[in-house]
């Protein structure tokens, strides 16, 4: 069995070294394989995750890697599955917006091990392991001790096969009962804001494992809760991340919504 130290080494190379080509890229924000009303297929998260899996790939050649990009693939049967978002929040990033970050994580045998998530153009680096701290640019950091759901800000987001109906219950549901809601575009960065107090709390009705696969141990390693409040077919997921305090609360009013 590997150890924490030796997979996050892994997945934080990996998720540096994807973001480091989408940088290296930027000038190349316009070029995408397709455009929809609701998503954009770009070409470099099909790159940033070639990238992310040449590194798992070059210390654990056996490993099964699930990734955004390639997610329809059948995957080996391993202990290890790395879940790779090679660009988490595309359509902001394709806009010009830096809210957008490269996610890596690993489980073994179904369980979260080590998780890192890059935002190259905000230089920050998000870690964690299951037992260790949760770091940011290699310092610890801790959720907001907010306990009042009213005082509270909350991000959510708009799911994108949704389109509308239900983000605008769900966004109305969190404007009746937090201090401001949020919809900032980007999972992931979303929930790292939650592990590093400047968020409360994250829900989305849809959201996909490799959104939240690393950041999710983040969260909980900065002292915060998260929860799949429901699962679809094909990796689908709504999902909560709170600081704790606010996650029954936060539950409550919004499980009902689910139906
Ligand atoms: C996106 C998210 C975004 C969410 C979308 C989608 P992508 O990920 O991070 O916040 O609203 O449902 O999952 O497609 O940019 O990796």
């Amino acid at each position: 069995m590997h150890t924490t130290t030796e997979l996050q080494a892994i997945a934080t190379l990996a998720a540096r070294r994807a973001g480091e080509h989408v940088l290296a890229n930027l000038h190349r924000r316009g070029d995408v394989n397709s455009i929809l009303r609701t998503d954009v297929k770009h070409k470099l998260d099909v790159e940033a995750q070639e990238t992310a899996m040449s590194v798992i790939l070059s210390a654990f050649s056996d490993h099964a890697i699930l990734g955004e990009e390639t997610c329809d693939a059948p995957l080996p049967k391993t202990d290890y599955l790395w879940i790779i978002d090679p660009i988490d929040g595309t359509i902001n990033f394709f806009h010009g917006l830096p809210w957008w970050c490269c996610s890596v994580a690993v489980r073994y045998k179904g369980q979260a091990m080590a998780g890192a998530v890059f935002i190259p153009e905000m230089h920050q680096l998000y870690e964690a392991t299951c037992d260790g701290p949760a770091l940011c640019n290699g310092v610890p950091i801790h959720v907001s001790r907010t306990d009042r759901l009213d005082l509270a800000m909350l991000a959510t987001g708009a799911d994108k096969w949704d389109l509308g109906e239900h983000a605008f219950t769900f966004m109305r549901r969190v404007s009746e009962i937090a201090q401001r809601p949020r919809i900032l575009g980007a999972a992931a960065v979303d929930m790292c804001m939650v592990a590093a107090g400047r968020l409360d709390g994250y829900f989305e009705s849809g959201i996909y494992v490799w959104d939240m696969a690393a950041a999710s141990l983040i969260v909980e390693r900065a002292g915060g809760r998260c929860d799949v409040l429901k699962a679809y077919p094909k990796h689908r997921i709504a999902f909560l991340a709170t600081n704790g305090c606010l996650h029954g609360a936060c539950r409550e009013a919004l499980l009902p919504l689910l139906g």
